[in-house]
């Protein structure tokens, strides 16, 4: 055990490093978000340590300094990448907790990978840590580390954040290994939800499955308090709005009007191409409305930009097939010379490109069908730097949470969708402004760096029983 100072440490546990390999420098690169940009100087400040797989197969359990920051690699290989990442992760944990829309597949062979992978981040936590650190474990992937990590470190001060839902009772009670999991997530002092429903939610399967008592906020199990409560991720506001305000980044903007013929209104949707974020919905919502709106033929363009994900995974295949067979068949009706309705990018874009983007776009689209918070909404919002431009946003992301000024829609329903998406063309400037200014204002309240301190201070201050 390492203990270089005598103060505590943090400890970050996450799936991923935030590296990337460079092929061109041939080196590690650190991959910039709000997450690493909020904890980095903390992590720096105290010396501490992320410990995370580095999106490779194989490799060993090395330790990689990149910007100051120590990272600690934790080792998968394919088999368990195919088996507790693309297996139990995103074919059972992620579809499930997003309201099971697509059927979650349960196989035993793909949950004792996942456990193998769990004790090894655990192993590797209590490798690097001691008993008076900070340990905060992240999301769906590593939902068995905390009580792992107690197992080795009875004392140490543990949270654990999880970045999607945490579905209702009847959702989550189809899994077989249900009291396995809550009993990991339960080994935390502190968890941290996305949302209010998310953490009532996670304490009634608490006390239904894994024998814990008392409200979310002071569960009781195996003689420890643990509290549950919402505490909603939030975005480095400051670096969107500096970013917006840079003249080269307005140019981008700029450039996407004129390139698609300057039209007089850009609606923009910017997800990964998952099928929980309903780019399918929104396409059919789009159609609709120039079936309805002939007056918008020829002069709103609509930019989707999807980011390729998880491409093993059979269901992202399938829904990349359905979207772009959408955008072929709404360009194909309706497209003119000079104009097509669709622009569709199948790739990630460099950042200061997606902020041209956002400060170009008059009406932005977020429509998940389920959400943990989703932060293309908070981005957009960031960087409307005159308070212009519209956000409609489903009433299913965490995001709605907060964002009450947007306009709220549930994206199952098409009408309702088509409606908001025409009010959102017409909505005159006064009104954009009052609804865009409270936003910005909330955006602006509570950013990441906030966040990050609000969970690292609960963490911290856990109450002895
Ligand atoms: P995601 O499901 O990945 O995150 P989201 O919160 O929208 O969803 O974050 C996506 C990030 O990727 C944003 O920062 C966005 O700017 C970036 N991005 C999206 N499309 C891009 C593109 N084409 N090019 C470049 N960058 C792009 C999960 C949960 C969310 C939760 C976050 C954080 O599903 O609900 O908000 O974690 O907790």
């Amino acid at each position: 055990m390492t203990t270089r100072s005598s103060r505590a440490r943090l400890v970050v546990a996450a799936n991923r490093l935030p590296v990337r390999w460079d092929p061109d420098d041939r080196r590690w690169v650190s991959s910039p978000g709000g997450l690493v940009s909020a904890l980095a100087p903390i992590l720096r400040e105290s010396e501490g340590v992320w410990i995370g797989w580095n999106g490779t197969a194989g490799g060993e359990a090395e330790r990689l300094e990149v910007d100051g920051i120590d990272n600690l690699v934790v080792p998968l290989d394919e088999q368990e990448i195919e088996d507790h990442y693309d297996g139990f992760c995103n074919g059972t944990i992620w579809p499930l907790y997003h309201d099971a829309i697509r059927p979650p597949e349960f196989h035993r062979h793909w949950w004792r990978s996942h456990v193998a992978v769990n004790q090894r981040f655990a192993d590797s936590v209590a490798e690097v840590a001691s008993e008076k650190d900070i340990v905060w474990i992240h999301d769906y992937q590593l939902q068995l580390v905390p009580a792992m990590v107690r197992e080795h470190l009875p004392r140490a001060r543990i949270g654990f954040f999880l970045h999607i839902p945490f579905p209702p009772p009847e959702i989550f009670e189809r899994i077989p290994w249900r009291r396995q999991i809550l009993q990991g997530l339960l080994g935390a002092d502190y968890l941290g939800f996305q949302t209010r429903r998310a953490a009532l939610n996670f304490a009634a399967a608490a006390r239904e499955f894994a024998g814990a008592t008392g409200p979310a906020s002071s569960l009781r199990h195996d003689d420890r308090e643990i509290r549950a409560e919402p505490v909603p991720i939030a975005i480095d506001t400051a670096h969107y709005a500096t970013t917006a305000a840079d003249p080269e980044v307005r140019k981008l903007g700029a450039d996407l009007r004129r390139d698609l013929g300057d039209p007089e209104t850009i609606v923009l949707g910017v997800d990964r191409l998952d099928y929980t974020k309903g780019i399918d919905l929104r396409l059919r919502a789009l159609e609709q409305v120039l079936d309805t709106h002939p007056q918008f033929l020829g002069k709103v363009s609509f930019v989707q930009i999807a980011v390729p994900s998880r491409e093993d995974v059979d269901e992202y295949q399938e829904i990349r097939r359905q979207v772009e067979e959408m955008v072929g068949r709404v360009n194909g009706r309706f497209a003119e010379a000079g104009w097509i309705p669709v622009h569709y990018v199948y790739r990630s874009v460099p950042f200061e490109e997606l902020i041209g983007a956002y400060s170009t776009a008059d009406v932005m689209l977020v429509t998940p069908l389920r959400d943990g918070m989703n932060l293309v909404a908070k981005e957009y919002v960031a960087t409307r730097l005159e308070d212009t431009g519209v956000l409609v946003l489903s009433e299913f992301a965490g995001a709605a949470e907060q964002l009450q000024e947007a306009l709220i829609v549930n994206p199952y329903d098409l009408d309702a969708l088509s409606d908001a998406l025409a009010r959102a063309v017409t909505m005159p400037p006064d009104e954009q402004r009052e609804r865009m200014r409270r936003l910005r204002r909330k955006v602006a309240r509570w950013d990441v760096h906030k966040w990050a301190q609000h969970n690292l201070d609960a963490i911290a201050s856990r109450r002895e029983s």
